[in-house]
């Protein structure tokens, strides 16, 4: 059986082209932001399970297995995404091939409704924290924070947004287009600018790609500015689906994070310099004021415990 597995997996390109394609797209931050990769990763199991040429239940597991694992080495840093496969696929049975290919698609359905109520939930937090005249400081680009501002924006409150480039990839000008769009007052600022934004913000709301025991993770840049604003004693809260958790570090794990190619910093660097650029880094949790997501506004600590309350799933 395995070896018949093994063999259909390594001849079949029906489903392989177009989840290379979707991963690559992930890779190379066509698809961004946390959220939008655990939709697509869900998007990745839908079409194996569309374009599979198996007749038999078992060996569609053993293709839904390994397109998990391709689909989770694309980024390292998003337990999400990790998260979401899991979610398909942690029950799934073998024994008969209509009732999986419909249990699977089920459960994808089921996770995008959880991703699509939750974002409506954290807006609504989110959205009392926003009052008229504040001035709202975001860094790169989170569809979180979005969902927020664009709700207070409909709940006619007044307000504006300073936002940072998020150098090398610019995923600043992902938030100010979206935002110019829906009409709120934007001004982006460079990523060396931040203090002088920080000084005149109100509030800094900011998303997270991961949450560990010990840490939240999310674009370089954001530790850095949350000490800032906690200097200028800015409320700080990360806008997060709880999703992004990673239940392997109550196991001792370590977030790994993600290391970009030295090319999206400098192209042709001359020989004897080295560049470092990581795509995320660690927030303390003591830092922040609290995190916004789906199960309510909690500190660090007391979202972990709602998260093994709500989730028990995630740690199987
Ligand atoms: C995006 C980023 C976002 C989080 C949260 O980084 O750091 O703040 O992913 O986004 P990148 P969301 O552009 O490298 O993916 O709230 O949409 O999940």
């Amino acid at each position: 059986m395995v070896t018949r597995t093994l063999l259909t997996l390594s001849r079949n390109p029906s489903w392989q082209k177009p989840l290379r394609s979707l991963i690559s797209d992930i890779k190379t931050i066509k698809i961004q932001g946390a959220e939008n990769i655990a939709l697509a990763g869900l998007d990745g199991l839908a079409l194996v399970v569309q374009k599979s040429k198996t007749e038999y239940a078992d060996q569609l597991l053993a293709e839904l297995y390994q397109a998990q694992q391709l689909l989770s080495n694309a980024r390292p840093t998003e337990p999400a995404l990790r998260n979401a496969l899991h979610f398909v696929l942690s029950e799934a049975h073998r024994e008969d091939m209509g009732i999986l290919r419909k249990y699977i698609l089920d459960r994808i359905l089921l996770a995008k409704f959880h991703f699509h109520e939750s974002a409506q939930k954290i807006a609504a937090l989110g959205a009392q924290k926003i009052k008229d005249g504040m001035t709202i400081f975001t860094h790169c680009h989170s569809s979180s924070v979005m969902h927020i501002l664009k709700l207070a924006k409909k709940e006619g409150k007044s307000f504006k947004v300073y936002n940072t480039e998020a150098r090398p990839l610019f995923q600043g000008r992902i938030t100010a287009r979206e935002l110019a769009k829906s009409k709120i007052p934007v001004t982006e600022f460079v990523d060396d600018a931040a203090e002088l934004a920080l000084r005149k913000a109100d509030l800094f709301l900011f998303g997270a790609d991961a949450i560990t025991t010990d840490f939240i993770y999310n674009k370089i840049g954001t530790g850095l500015f949350a000490h800032v604003a906690r200097h200028y004693r800015i409320p700080i809260y990360v806008c997060t689906d709880s999703w992004k958790f990673d239940p392997l570090t109550t196991q001792g794990r370590e977030e790994i994070i993600e290391q970009r190619p030295a090319s999206e910093i400098w192209k042709k660097a001359p020989r004897g310099v080295s560049i470092k650029n990581p795509a995320f880094e660690t927030i303390e949790p003591q830092v922040i004021t609290g995190i916004i997501s789906e199960l309510g506004i909690f500190p660090h600590d007391r979202f972990i415990a709602r998260v093994e309350k709500a989730y028990s799933w995630m740690f199987d």
